[in-house]
């Protein structure tokens, strides 16, 4: 399999970690791409330019981090992310971590083609206060309390998206009040899959 990606795109980043979670790594091999600049071969591999894209072994595209992620998880020998009994948890901290992640990456790329709107106009504003939110919300209801053996989900993309914030939004520190979820955030983050993909 192969998979296009770069080392700031959150998205990329989480089915990176998958990857290496479930025991991929020898099996996927990396396509490192700017797909800022229309890289001509995942344009091929997908129309709409964005990463994360996977080729399968079979040669099909799959696009769309969470997409992937359901595909992967059929794969290698570990523990499913998305355990059936735990399905509804799981898939509401999936949630959660990904509105997390549009609203830092909409914003930052607001930002980056100068919109006016990227933080002080009406949407920009909604988005820093789902951000806020959320947040909150995740800091009295943790995802998975101790995933030291098992990772869910759930669990990565949460700690992606509190990952990217840091990384391209250190203004929030969205963990100076917010100390349970910090606790949480840095045990997940000393995963060596989260370790060998850390933001660049
Ligand atoms: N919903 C998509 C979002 C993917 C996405 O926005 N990728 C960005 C990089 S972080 C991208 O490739 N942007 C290039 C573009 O939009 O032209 C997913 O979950 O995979």
């Amino acid at each position: 399999m192969e998979l296009f990606l770069n080392a700031t795109s959150p998205y990329a980043r989480m089915v990176r970690i998958i990857v290496m979670e479930r025991g991929l790594a020898d099996t996927v091999t990396l396509r490192w791409c700017d797909p800022w600049a229309d890289d001509a071969d995942l344009i091929r591999a997908n129309p709409a330019g964005r990463i994360p894209a996977l080729i399968t072994a079979k040669g099909t595209t799959l696009s769309e981090s969470l997409l992937i992620a359901l595909y992967l998880d059929s794969f290698g020998q570990a523990e499913p992310m998305l355990p059936h009994d735990q399905l509804e948890q799981v898939l509401h901290f999936t949630g959660l971590g990904q509105s997390l992640m549009d609203a830092a990456f909409t914003t930052v790329i607001s930002r980056k083609h100068q919109d006016s709107e990227a933080d002080g106009g009406v949407l920009g504003q909604r988005r820093w206060r789902g951000i806020r939110r959320t947040l909150d919300q995740l800091e009295g209801e943790l995802p998975t309390p101790q995933p030291t053996s098992n990772v869910t989900l759930g669990d990565i993309a949460v700690a992606v998206a509190l990952d990217y914030l840091s990384f391209r939004l250190p203004e929030l520190t969205w963990g100076n009040s917010r100390p349970q979820l910090k606790a949480w955030h840095h045990t997940v983050c000393s995963r060596d899959s989260f370790r060998q993909t850390a933001f660049a």
